[in-house]
């Protein structure tokens, strides 16, 4: 995008997160959904299709500029993210990178809009970080498969009209190249969600398992119309899905620190506010000095993308050290905060809860490690 059209964006972005949704933050927390008017808003401001291609009906942002997006984001609670992120992230990038002209031009354009909403399906009761033990199978009938399994905490499965769902079709192969993936309606007979799960923060983001019992797909419901590459697309979009959480982190980390630094200012004990005193001193300066190494890699990590360089590496250091680092940054927030940051009534205490998700989701910080180790091993024996 040329400067002159993405600066305004980025400003309308900010405007509305600190204007809109930041003073709705409590209540979403508190009730556990987001209201549909602000859903319609956000469909206005074409957040469904930041990603998306414009040729596709979205807006075809770069890697650095979604990051720059998704720092505005991170400044407030996660669960409003929740509703477009898995549009703009891991619900449409399996058919945007791997997916036929045909699926694309079926899907995409209903997702860049909102219109539909798309969520990703890999996660099942036994498969977490194994993710290519899934069991989930899909078995070859007439004109199409039929799916059956369960799939486990899937984000915006009670919104979503389409899912990308991972599947065994050969039983034989046990790993990921027996897995495909699909399109699946959510409309489709077959499939039914499970119960909205209570969670420990991210509140207003709405989770449940989404089950297929013979569940009929065609043919045309194959992502790419090949079998045995579900496991790599569904790794393809992890990758950019990780870049991009990294890049919310950093966005949420700098309201932490904002938040942090505002309490110390007004807060006065021993006769002046606990901002003069070094030891808070320490904690926002170690958050900041965080902050800023984890923006630095994300747009590294975003350049490499844009660049069309492989980005296994940077996409798990980036979500690893970004998610980490908010989780520190949330940690001091609540110790500057005192007492007042374990009470509800600040927002600190709600932070606190909603990143911990960050370190877990599209894979745990502990499969970051192992992916990094992996790409520097071979980077140094080759
Ligand atoms: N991009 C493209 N292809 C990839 C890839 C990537 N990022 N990562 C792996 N692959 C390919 C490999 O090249 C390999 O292909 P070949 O058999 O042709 O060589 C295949 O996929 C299997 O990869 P690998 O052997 O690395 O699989 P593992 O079972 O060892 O698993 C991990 C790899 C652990 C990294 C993977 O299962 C993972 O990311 N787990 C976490 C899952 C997760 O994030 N879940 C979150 C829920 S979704 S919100």
């Amino acid at each position: 995008m040329e400067p002159d059209v993405f600066e305004p964006l980025l400003q309308s972005v900010r405007e509305f997160v600190r204007g809109r949704l930041v003073p709705l933050e409590k209540q979403v927390d508190e009730e556990d959904r987001i209201p549909d008017e602000l859903v319609a808003e956000m469909r206005e401001m074409g957040f469904f299709g930041l990603s998306i291609p414009t040729e596709y009906g979205g807006l075809g942002l770069t890697a650095v500029e979604e990051a720059r997006v998704a720092f505005e984001l991170g400044w407030t609670s996660p669960a409003f993210r929740s509703v477009f992120g898995t549009n703009t992230g891991i619900g449409s990038q399996g058919i945007l990178i791997d997916g036929t002209d045909e699926q694309k031009r079926t899907y995409l354009p209903r997702m860049a809009s909102g219109e539909l909403i798309a969520s990703f399906c890999l996660t099942e009761p036994q498969s977490g970080s194994d993710a290519a033990s899934l069991q989930t199978r899909a078995e070859r009938v007439d004109g199409g498969y039929r799916l059956t399994g369960t799939k486990r905490y899937i984000t915006n499965a009670p919104r979503a009209g389409v899912f990308t769902v991972m599947a065994r079709t050969d039983p034989n192969q046990k790993g990921a190249s027996g897995i495909s993936a699909f399109v699946v309606d959510a409309a489709s007979s077959g499939l039914s969600l499970g119960k909205p799960e209570r969670k420990l923060g991210q509140r207003g983001t709405a989770v449940c398992d989404v089950i297929f019992d013979s569940c009929f797909v065609p043919d045309a419901a194959l992502i790419g119309g090949v079998s045995g590459k579900g496991f790599r697309t569904a790794m393809k979009v992890l990758d950019r899905g990780r870049l991009n959480i990294g890049a919310f982190c950093v966005g949420t980390a700098e309201r932490l620190i904002d938040e942090m630094v505002r309490y110390a200012d007004a807060r006065v004990q021993f006769g002046k506010p606990i901002s003069d005193f070094q030891l808070i001193q320490a904690m926002i300066a170690d958050s900041e000095v965080e902050k800023e190494a984890a923006l630095a890699l994300v747009l590294q990590s975003a350049r490499l993308r844009d660049d069309l360089q492989p980005i296994v590496k940077a996409a798990a250091m980036s979500k690893y050290y970004a998610s980490e680092m908010v989780g520190r940054v949330a940690d001091r927030a609540v110790q500057v905060f005192g007492g007042a940051g374990y009470i509800a009534e600040y927002c600190v205490e709600r932070f606190y809860r909603d990143v911990r998700l960050f370190r877990i989701y599209e894979g745990t910080s502990q499969i970051q490690q192992l992916v990094i180790a992996r790409e520097v091993l071979k980077e140094h024996r080759q």
